[in-house]
């Protein structure tokens, strides 16, 4: 699926140090590491497109755009892909819902996902892909984690397709026999995990599996469902394993980062590795990394609740997407907090400060020495309210714009100052 224009970003003297990032596998901040190809890979989860573009998911792609920033002027080339969830229950209910078909739906969304990635400046994917573009490939790895041992049947409980079977992934058995076990990655407790499993499109419920948490590999055909043909029957892919393909194929095993909102931390990424473990015997990610969750009016800002901010709509009422690019990065990636309107306010003030500051053509070593500030800051757990406030006390200080500084802006942070050219 094609992907969405990158922004350009700037080359900067010298190079960057490797950025550290939270492994939530670990507790540790670890640097990042990648393959002697100098390629850095990474995997994000992409968006279930109906009501795309809020800015919870704007603040998580945000946060891994400062992780490629920072790769790039660590002199990496990037492996990124994303995937769309363009199969899944939720859009389906949504589609009949509004009575829209749910491609259409899944298509405009995607779109207008695109377009607001375009607004923010975000760098886009090498891989962009839609699972409806890769079915054959996840029913192939269904039916090699059958073949492995690692799946088994579970019959339908409904009367028309009375006797087939949805696949289920057996943890017990991953646990037993790869690396993997529950738990590596969320270190979460039995019954916190039984809990989310639940809210996040678990079924710890249904009869006849052989552990309450296994997750669905395959679900076959049923009446009035979307289906694809396949060799272990008809039907559609489960959440998880639509991950594992999409970055084993185009990332391999143990590439450099695994990301997403910490609302995917468990079951999502927990079992995406896991099921990649059981097809290759070898660990998925090497840092697991997730952002914390954008609330609003009290709640997680989610499509479900319906409590949205969108991107488009502020763009829309012509919000300067700059704007919503420095009040997303005034907070800390991994931290949990909710959005108001003078969140914007804000960021409007500090981008004025910033471009009211005196201009130069020269650039001074005091200019050069913010930008290894910037840059450590930066790589240190992307502390990007950190980048921000040196920013602020260096015009506070006087301190002028010189080409060096709209450059670092422009690279680092994605922010072009008004006569950025
Ligand atoms: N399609 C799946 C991932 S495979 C999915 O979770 N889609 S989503 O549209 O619900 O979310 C897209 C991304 O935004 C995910 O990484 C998710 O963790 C993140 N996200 C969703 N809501 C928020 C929020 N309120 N704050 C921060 N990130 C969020
Ligand atoms: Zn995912």
């Amino acid at each position: 699926m094609h992907s969405w224009r990158s922004p350009d970003v700037p080359t900067l003297p010298g190079e960057g140090p490797l950025p550290r990032l939270f492994n939530q596998a670990t507790g540790l901040v670890e640097t990042t590491s990648v393959g002697a190809d100098d390629r850095a890979g990474l995997y994000v989860c992409g968006i279930t497109p109906y009501d795309a573009t809020h800015l919870g998911h704007a603040a998580t792609y945000l946060a891994f755009d400062t992780l490629n920033r920072l790769w790039l002027d660590a002199g990496l080339t990037l492996n990124y892909a994303q995937n769309v969830t363009d199969i899944d229950d939720p859009l389906l209910e949504r589609a009949t819902a509004t009575g829209v078909d749910w491609r259409e739906l899944a298509a405009s969304q995607t779109d207008l996902f695109r377009g607001d990635m375009v607004a923010l400046r975000i760098i886009a994917p090498q891989n962009y892909i839609a699972v409806t573009e890769v079915i054959d490939q996840i029913a192939s790895a269904a039916a090699e984690l059958l073949e492995l041992g690692f799946a088994y049947g579970v019959p339908t409980p409904d009367a028309e397709n009375a006797g087939d079977l949805d696949l289920y992934f057996d943890s017990a058995r991953a646990a037993e026999a790869t690396s993997w076990y529950l738990g590596f990655e969320s270190r979460y407790d039995r019954a916190t995990m039984l809990d989310l499993f639940a809210q996040r499109g678990g079924d710890p419920d249904r009869a006849g599996k052989r552990d309450p948490l296994d997750p669905l590999l395959w679900r076959v055909a049923r009446s009035g469902e979307p289906s694809w043909p396949a060799g272990i029957g008809a039907g559609r892919p489960g959440w998880h394993l639509e991950c594992t393909v999409i970055a084993l194929q185009h990332l391999g095993t143990g590439f450099a980062v695994q990301g997403g909102g910490g609302d995917l931390v468990f079951p999502h990424h927990e079992f995406s590795a896991a099921h990649a473990t059981a097809l290759t015997g070898m660990p998925f990610a090497s840092i697991h990394a997730h952002t914390g969750m954008v609330a609003y009016e009290g709640e997680k800002m989610s499509k479900s609740l319906g409590n949205l901010v969108l991107v488009s709509r502020l763009t829309e009422a012509g919000v300067d997407a700059r704007l919503i690019r420095l009040a997303l990065l005034a907070h800390h990636y991994r931290s949990d907090w909710e959005y108001v309107d003078d969140d914007l306010a804000r960021a409007s003030a500090r981008l004025d400060a910033w471009n009211g500051a005196p201009r130069t053509d020269a650039d001074d070593p005091g200019a050069l020495a913010l930008l290894e500030r910037l840059r450590g800051r930066l790589a240190d757990d992307l502390d990007t309210p950190g980048a921000l406030a040196d920013l602020d006390a260096w015009f506070a200080e006087g301190g002028a714009v010189a080409p060096l500084l709209i450059a670092a802006l422009d690279a680092l942070l994605g922010i072009r100052l008004d006569d950025a050219a």
